[in-house]
């Protein structure tokens, strides 16, 4: 630590008192000019909306600091157990919000702003989004920290600090063109730096083996680059309880040693570059959702956050704690978000050994009882392995134990199945043959005491391919913990119409007891109550259409039905059996026929990683779709089609409300679970969907009579596979052939010859592996029942509230409550603020 920041003043005692602040208008109102008059020192004239939004969100910060202070230090008292969230991403979106509602603040802020003659969701409207993750598995992350705060419970996130978040998506000529998110441009008013807790992170170098007093050997890993860790603090606060816990993300720096050298040895260029090298480290966050890179930078990335948050919880356990290990696994838990954070299995046994002095045996006892392991993919292209070469040269050390923690697993392995050698081989962490790799998953499996899957489809499919032969030596470590999301973002904040009519009929304990939803189904049928949902769901449609029509310039009717799908674009996900499905509806349209045709207004949304090829002609495939027949004047009200650009937490915060349909047509086995699905369930739409991850609990929740279902299972995808014949299957499906006839004409790409033919011949293919055309009539008709029951209004109410009402089990605060019985085993603290 820099001697700037060791304690040498002894201030007066009142120093130290945490004052709780004023939770008034009068005392927000106070602060807020402060920080604009003198704080911002803003003057009369212009009022810009950047430092009206700062006063804001720096007079919120105080008071969430303010608990934040006083979490960290009821949990210090109470020297409880603590849980560590590792993750490469947290996709927070925006914080203001948040902040306000979990405060309690809605009515006091709405008031002090009025006084001041401002609005507050112009204000909401000033914060760009935090979009430090790619999907699904980082919005988790921001659920999970939500809910385990409003749960009370001892968990801190880690995570990276990335200078550049998520690509923003702009839409040139139909194309997806990626532009730099640059998010901190403006300051980031929500995080506090702690340079007083910065750590340094070894790179490079080798390993030396030197033997102690005792006789014996003391590994020392020198001649490394070394890179500044240094933290800042994101204030997470529960529900309206007085619990803030935080987020800690890691910027990378360069140490001043590294710049010296090269400065005295004058070479001023040589040492920017090497600064920049260290700083490159938390620059950007990766965008590929589904495929691993394998890019020595992605792998600094990882062990950057493994390390860093590893030190700055030993360097906490020492001080609270002292050198002694002996109550360290019960007082701490990993949770490894996937893989990614994986390499911490064996940073925290260097750390144990190298700088704490344990042998391996009580280093590995620690390690193998504190770290879990979440798998969020059985999609092999999405599994990471490591080159060994590579890591050896960036981690030495590491890969040393990575190979002891090897050799003393394959040992276990031989002595339960003596001979197998071909299991030993299919379960090493190294893989063999070829380039030789580190594989992470294995290693986290090895180093872990539970491995679970998001969904219990997911985790059964773990169980019976993925991670079979691990399932059959360790049974015990196996479980399933369905994901969720929060219901605080995802319906009290982005829908208030929704909220306020839930509270007034049922109180408002949903907001942490999401179960309680289930007391709507008796209103399912009462005409009052549904003309009221269906008021709301009108607003929200209404906002959703200037949000359209602002972004796209296309008018969506608000009475059409409004089918959506918005998610990262993938081949699995089959945004391309939906375009084929607007296809077969258009194609209807111009041969008239439209009797009894439900008008539907169709939203894509999602971005492709910039180098997935497939996924960006998907993309450029809707945007044409969509023009043909916006522009059509045959089709008028009955179809529109949009491709909303550069989807997002803040975008879905508008869009989720307003869904009538919710697309969720994933090819059966692949979707590991879904959580879009659910933020469109707890907000009333109705689920178009195949049995895959949690859309069979969906179901199961909802009634399979409330959800429509279609498409192959798991077993017959499997099954179906060696003969599928997709030619044969069009060709006798007068519907599907008039839609291949129209891709294949170039209807939907008259001055740009051959734009589909790839797409085209990837869903025509024998070996397409997303069987999409298997699905198409199955799923035709499905749309065609949806479009049916949207016409009989009421009954689609009524369904809508059934499935509103069964979301009970979809709140990550039951996620939570399951990781924690099942896995951390935390005591709630209640800091009484
Ligand atoms: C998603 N995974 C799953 N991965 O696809 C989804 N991957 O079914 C599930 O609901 C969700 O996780 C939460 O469990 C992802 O989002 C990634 O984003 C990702 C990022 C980097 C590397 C690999």
């Amino acid at each position: 630590m820099s001697p700037r920041y060791a304690c040498t003043a002894n201030p007066a005692p009142e120093l130290f008192n945490t004052e709780k602040l004023g939770m008034n208008s009068d005392a927000l109102i106070k602060d807020f000019k402060r920080y604009y008059g003198t704080h911002l020192a803003q003057d009369k004239g212009c009022a810009s909306g950047h430092y009206l939004y700062s006063s804001l969100a720096l007079t919120l910060r105080d008071r969430l600091f303010n608990r934040m202070k006083h979490t960290k230090h009821t949990y210090a008292e109470k020297q409880c157990k603590h849980a560590y969230y590792l993750s490469m991403e947290f996709l927070m979106g925006r914080a203001m919000g948040n902040a306000v509602l979990n405060l309690g603040l809605e009515k006091e802020t709405t008031k002090a702003l009025n006084e001041l003659h401002l609005n507050f969701e112009d204000l909401i409207e000033m914060e760009h989004d935090a979009g430090l993750g790619n999907g699904g598995l980082g919005r988790l992350a921001a659920c999970f920290i939500d809910s385990c705060a409003t749960l009370q419970l001892p968990v801190t996130g880690y995570g990276l600090r990335y200078e550049y978040g998520m690509f923003q998506q702009r839409i040139e000529n139909g194309f997806q063109v990626e532009k730099p998110d640059h998010w901190l441009q403006d300051g980031n008013p929500w995080e506090l730096e702690r340079p007083e807790f910065t750590q340094r992170v070894k790179f490079g170098g080798h390993t030396e083996y030197h033997p102690t007093d005792s006789g014996d050997m003391k590994v020392h890993w020198v001649n490394t680059n070394d890179v500044l860790a240094i933290p800042f603090d994101l204030p997470i606060p529960g529900y309206q309880n007085g619990t803030v816990n935080v987020l800690r993300l890691w910027k990378a720096g360069a140490t001043d040693e590294f710049n010296l050298e090269d400065f005295n040895s004058g070479s001023y260029t040589e040492a920017v570059a090497a600064k920049n090298e260290a700083e490159n480290i938390s620059m950007v966050l990766y965008p590929n959702d589904a495929s691993e890179n394998g890019k020595e930078l992605r792998l600094r990335q990882q062990y950057f956050l493994a390390s860093a948050s590893l030190q700055d919880i030993l360097d906490y356990w020492v001080t609270t704690h002292g050198e002694s290990f002996d109550n360290f696994a019960e007082k701490n838990c990993f949770q490894l978000n996937d893989t990614h954070p994986t390499v911490a299995v064996a940073e925290l046994m260097r750390l144990l050994m190298d700088e704490h002095g344990l042998g391996w045996e009580k280093a590995w006892e620690i390690t193998s009882s504190t770290m879990a392991y979440t798998n969020h993919t059985l999609l092999p292209e999405a599994l990471e392995r490591w080159p060994v070469n590579m890591f050896g040269r960036l981690l030495p050390r590491i890969l040393e134990i990575i190979y002891e923690i090897n050799a003393r697993f394959l040992r276990e392995v031989a002595t339960r199945w003596p001979g197998d050698k071909a299991r030993l081989a299919r379960m090493s962490i190294i893989e063999e043959g070829g380039e030789k790799q580190v594989r992470m998953a294995h290693l986290a499996i090895v180093g872990s005491f539970s491995i679970n899957g998001v969904a219990a489809l997911h985790s059964e499919l773990l169980k019976k391919g993925l991670f079979h032969d691990f399932y059959e030596l360790w049974p015990h470590k196996f479980n399933n913990k369905t994901n969720g999301v929060t219901q605080r973002r995802w319906l009290a904040w982005c829908n208030p119409d929704l909220s306020e009519l839930i509270t007034d009929t049922i109180g408002d304990n949903w907001i942490t007891q999401l179960t309680e939803l289930k007391k709507l189904e008796a209103y399912a049928h009462d005409k009052a109550f549904q003309k009221k949902w269906h008021a709301a769901k009108l607003a929200n449609k209404q906002r959703l259409a200037k949000l359209v029509k602002d972004s796209c310039g296309v008018e969506f009717n608000p009475e059409a039905m409004f089918d959506i799908q918005v998610k990262r674009i993938h081949e699995y996900k089959r945004q391309l059996l939906n375009i084929l499905h607007v296809i077969h509806l258009y194609d209807r349209i111009k041969r008239g026929d439209t009797k009894n045709m439900t008008p539907r207004c169709v939203l894509f949304g999602g971005k492709a990683a910039p180098g997935y090829v497939m996924a960006k002609r998907i993309i450029k495939l809707i945007n044409n779709v969509a023009s043909t027949v916006n522009n059509d004047p045959d089709v008028g009200d009955l179809l529109k089609v949009v491709f909303l650009p550069n989807y997002q937490v803040s975008a879905m915060e508008v869009i989720c409300p307003a869904a009538d349909l919710s697309e969720q047509i994933s090819t059966a086995g692949k979707e590991a679970s879904g959580t879009g699905n659910m933020k469109f369930m707890m907000n009333g739409a109705m689920t178009i969907g195949t049995l895959d991850g949690a859309n069979i609990e969906i179901r199961d929740e909802a009634g399979a009579e409330n959800f429509f279902l279609f498409g192959l299972t798991e077993d017959e995808v499997t099954e179906l596979k060696p003969t599928y014949n997709p030619r044969f299957i069009i060709d006798n499906d007068a519907d599907l052939k008039r839609v291949v006839n129209l891709l294949e004409s170039g209807h939907f790409n008259q001055c740009e010859e051959g734009a589909f033919d790839d797409i085209i011949a990837a869903f025509t293919s024998p070996n397409d592996p997303w069987m999409t055309v298997a699905d198409f009539h199955s799923y035709v008709e499905a749309q065609q029942r949806a479009a049916e029951v949207y016409q009989d209004k009421e009954r689609w109410i009524a369904m809508s509230i059934m499935n509103s009402a069964n979301s009970g089990m979809f709140s990550t605060d039951r996620t939570m409550e399951e990781y924690n019985n099942d896995i951390w085993k935390l005591e709630k603290i209640n800091p009484r603020f």
